[in-house]
């Protein structure tokens, strides 16, 4: 992909990645990086020291830029390993002139997973993922109902799509996809591709492929608004 000049504007190069299969508005670019970036990246990752590191259940995590919290992000500066990539997606139009300023590194392991969820509202409506050692699959869900109470709404009744996502490739959510769906990945050790993945087209996959996972490590890239700088604690200008 090249690069385009007016960051403000989501670039024409991105619009031909658009998933028209589903709700507004996913953009799926596959091999978005080389093998040589992928391991890179990897190498980068794996060389931070252990307290980097946060276990939850299900996966591990790094932060990057500082922890986003509600009363603001004291932010730090991210290394260059991802500010290459920062820099990259912000200049396509991805985060509306603004330049990302957050990473979140997620390592799942094979049976691992996140459960479905929103984003929320610290970030600016977009998050971008690059994807590393693995492919995954993706699972959207419609929000709970508030007004449908005698159904039950369980996840299964929830699901709404799924999308595949490669090693290599750049994930963008925005509008509905970012606000109103939930998103999460099943901890399973493989997935059977469905009807319900939408951008097949783009994979060179087919319906009925089973595909085993390895260890995933994503890069979820986002712009946190509401930032503190250090110096200014510090009362430097
Ligand atoms: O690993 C992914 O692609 C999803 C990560 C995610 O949803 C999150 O960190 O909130």
């Amino acid at each position: 992909m090249t690069t385009m000049a007016n960051p403000c504007n989501i670039s024409a190069d991105l619009e031909k990645h658009i998933v028209k299969e589903a709700p507004p508005t996913i953009y799926y670019v596959p091999n978005f990086i080389t093998e040589a970036e992928e391991e890179h990246l990897l190498q980068q990752v794996y060389r931070a020291p252990k307290p980097k590191w946060t276990q939850l259940s299900g996966r591990r995590l790094q932060n990057w830029g500082g922890l986003p919290n509600p009363k603001g992000m004291l932010a730090e500066k991210l290394p260059d390993w991802l500010l290459k990539y920062t820099e990259k997606i912000s200049a396509f139009g991805a985060f509306a002139g603004k330049t990302a300023n957050h990473v979140l590194v997620n390592e799942y392991k094979p049976g691992e997973g996140i459960m479905p969820h929103v984003d929320g509202p610290l970030y600016h409506p977009t998050v971008t993922t690059i994807s590393l050692g693995s492919h995954t699959l993706l699972d959207f869900y419609k929000p709970v109902c508030q007004t449908q109470s005698e159904i039950p709404q369980t996840e299964e009744r929830r699901y709404m799509l799924s999308l595949l996502v490669q090693r290599r490739s750049l994930l963008i959510l925005q509008d509905d996809m970012y606000k109103l769906y939930l998103h999460g990945i099943q901890g399973v050790y493989e997935d059977i591709l469905s009807e319900h993945v939408m951008n097949l087209s783009s994979t060179g996959a087919q319906v009925g492929d089973t595909l085993p996972r390895s260890t995933r490590v994503s890069l979820t890239i986002r712009h946190v608004p509401k930032v503190i700088r250090a110096n200014l604690l510090l009362g430097k200008k």
